[in-house]
This record gives structure tokens, C-alpha cells and sequence, in this order.
């Protein structure tokens, strides 16, 4: 029995019992018909601020919307966008980033950017962050972040 309140978290446990009835739970819309591709995360300064990058296509029929994103190595991780106002480059906080029915979004240099905070030791190229980006309905999708340098190697 599923009811509109049904929450992602609780599911862990209870697909112990309810088996694959657990497997699509209404709070998880559209999340399993998103994948990502490309992602990366540029190390400019050690322990500077880092940004995340990375593609998400949704094969879906319903609009899905990225609201945040955490990883244990950033302290905290924050959804950012890169404009130019007047000629001066400057970053913003993003609430949510749509990712279209059928469409793609891609997070890169110079636009859309999941800001490192607070990069940790293990933030450094050659090695491997994992990121857990978080959806409007409480879906997530964990995936290892490669660390490479300013110029992406
Ligand atoms: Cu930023």
C-alpha cells in the first residue's frame, strides 16, 4: 500500500519486506529515468572552493528538478550558476535546476556548477569524490566524482 506521502527513506527498510514494490515509490518520480554522465570535479587551489561538473539527461516523460547535491568530501556543496552581469563574471546560488522531459541539462565552466565549499584532502586531481545529487521529491543519485586540475587533466 503506497500513499502520496510516502517517504524514499523509509523504503530502505521496508524492502526488506515489500521486495520490489519498493522499487518505484511515488516519491521517487522520475528519478530512475535520469543519467549522468561526464562528471567531474576541477581542483584550481587546494582547499579553495572547487565546482562540480557533470550531464544529466532525463528519458522520462515528467520534468525532474535537481534541488542539491552533498559529498563527504566538499564539507558542504552548494548548486551555483556562473553569470556575467555588466561584464563582471560572477557566481549565484541556484534554488533548483530544471531537467526537461526527453531533455538534458549539463553543469560546466561557466555556467551551472556544484560548489565545493569546503573541499577536503581528498579533493585533489587523480583522485575520486563521491557526490550524491538530490531531487525535488527526495530521490537522489550518488555517483564517483574524478577530481582533475584547471585544465581537466
Ligand atoms: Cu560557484
Amino acid at each position: 500500500m503506497r500513499s502520496m506521502s510516502f517517504i524514499p527513506g523509509a523504503c530502505a527498510g521496508m524492502a526488506l519486506v515489500a521486495g520490489v514494490l519498493c522499487a518505484a515509490p511515488a516519491a521517487q518520480a522520475g528519478v530512475h529515468d535520469l543519467q549522468i554522465s561526464g562528471q567531474w570535479i576541477r581542483m584550481v587551489v587546494p582547499v579553495r572552493p572547487a565546482a562540480g561538473y557533470f550531464t544529466l539527461k532525463n528519458t522520462g516523460d515528467a520534468d525532474v528538478a535537481l534541488v542539491g547535491a552533498a559529498s563527504p568530501g566538499c564539507g558542504m556543496a552548494m548548486l551555483h550558476q556562473s553569470v556575467s552581469q555588466n561584464g563582471v563574471d560572477k557566481m549565484v546560488p541556484v534554488k533548483k535546476v530544471k531537467v526537461p522531459a526527453h531533455g538534458a541539462v549539463s553543469f560546466k565552466p561557466g555556467g551551472y556548477h556544484i560548489m565545493c565549499m569546503k573541499p577536503t584532502d581528498a579533493v585533489r586531481p587523480g583522485k575520486v569524490v563521491p557526490m550524491t545529487l538530490k531531487f525535488a521529491g527526495g530521490g537522489t543519485i550518488t555517483a564517483d566524482f574524478p577530481v582533475k586540475n584547471a585544465m581537466g587533466k
